[in-house]
């Protein structure tokens, strides 16, 4: 009888938690209603089965419940059951796939007047590519990726000189205007996920994924990565502003073009120390964890960093020079910078690497040199 009573309020709370629906969607900012419509058909589909199978269950177990002389029919097959269990089985399954087939033609199926953005993903940010004015996106590989050509592009390619690469996590797209997402992977399995517009991705190393939706909603949602991909996934978080067109292209005019990139590259001024400080940081894989630009990853970003006074979590702050570097690069966990785990491991570098490295966060992250 207990049990009778548990299982019933498993079945009212379920229902009535369905109803209330505390975790409904957020109001939709894309064109994809009708993955909506599949996802709701299959929350009825699969209550309603819910709610049949527990009344079943709950009157077998009063129904059947131990009684003193009670004995046992043996009834191995009835035919009749079984045709009407596979029939509906059947339609309660055909109801809730065939709607999803519906929408997946349309969501692979990109409209011709859509404009492409390529979304790169690696661990553990986001990166996106526009085409320039000529409307192809250049070609790219992996192996031309290294610091100074972070997308991977490939210089004898003329359509890739006006790409615009933005090196952000914030993406901005224009209202109304059909967007095809591109997708590729510097690393692992990633998943371009953006609740709001009710579409994601898998991103693939070695091959290209896309989908298209069309922004219909202004404001800023979240990006994320819903695909478990190593140490800092949690944080591999971005922002899509859907903007007006105006508001678009004075955000994409903001981001400098392969060859502004290239050329800015070729204008800084040299300081061979630093660059061997560079490779030293590349090979150890700081950049996994740190960044130049600001954003945050697993560790603080390196942005300003020389000069610049620090917090630690201890209370006491530092003001960030060459000894309190190779402390934090010898020993991190003697400080700990406010509001980050100790989850940076010592480094054994030689003297000659450790000076490079030092030289290359002085030269690249001193306020002076930011211009
Ligand atoms: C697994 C992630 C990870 C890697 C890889 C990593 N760090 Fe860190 N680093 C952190 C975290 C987390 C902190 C902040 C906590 C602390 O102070 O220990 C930090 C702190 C620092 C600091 C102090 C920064 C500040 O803002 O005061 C420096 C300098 C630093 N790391 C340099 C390096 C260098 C150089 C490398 C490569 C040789 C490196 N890190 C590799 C995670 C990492
Ligand atoms: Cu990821």
């Amino acid at each position: 009888m207990l049990m009778v009573i548990v299982l019933i309020v498993i079945v009212v709370g379920s229902v009535a938690l369905g109803i209330w629906n505390p975790w409904a969607f957020p109001e939709i900012a894309s064109n994809w209603g009708g993955i909506d419509l599949t996802v709701n058909i299959t929350f009825v589909v699969t209550g309603i089965v819910f709610v049949l199978v527990s009344l079943f269950l709950i009157y077998c177990v009063w129904k059947f419940r131990y009684r003193e002389d009670n004995r046992a029919d043996y009834e191995p097959e009835n035919e009749r059951l079984e045709f009407w269990l596979t029939m509906v089985t059947t339609v309660g399954v055909v109801a809730m796939l065939a709607p999803g087939l519906l929408v997946w033609e349309d969501y692979v199926n990109v409209p011709d007047d859509a404009r492409e953005v390529e979304v790169v993903a690696s661990q553990w940010r986001w990166a996106y590519r526009f085409p320039g004015a000529d409307g192809k996106l250049g070609t790219v590989h992996a192996r031309n990726m290294s610091f100074d050509n972070p997308f991977g592009m490939n210089d004898n390619d003329p359509n890739g000189e006006d790409d615009v690469l933005v090196q952000s996590p914030h993406l901005y797209v224009p209202l109304n205007q059909p967007i095809k997402v591109l997708l590729r992977s510097t690393d692992v399995l990633h998943d371009f996920m953006v609740p709001d517009i009710r579409a994601k991705m898998d991103s693939v190393p070695g091959m290209i994924t896309y989908f298209w939706f069309e922004p219909t909603k202004l404001g800023e949602y979240e990006v994320l990565c819903a695909e478990l991909c190593g140490n800092g996934h949690y944080n591999m978080r971005g922002k899509m502003t859907i903007a007006t067109p105006e508001d678009f292209d004075r955000w994409l005019d903001s981001h400098p073009t392969w060859a502004e990139l290239k050329s800015g590259v070729a204008n800084r001024p040299s300081n061979p120390v630093a660059d061997r400080g560079r490779e030293v940081a590349e090979t150890n894989g700081c950049f996994a964890c740190h960044t130049l630009d600001g954003s945050q990853t697993v560790g603080p970003t390196w942005q300003n960093l020389w000069g610049s006074t620090r917090s630690m979590s201890d209370g006491s702050s530092v003001v960030v020079d060459e000894a309190y570097l190779e402390e934090s690069i010898r020993e991190p966990n003697a400080k700990v910078v406010e509001g980050f785990p100790a989850a940076m491991i010592p480094y054994a570098l030689s003297a000659e690497d450790m000076a490079a490295l030092i030289e290359y966060i002085r030269f690249e992250t001193s306020p002076q040199d930011d211009a």
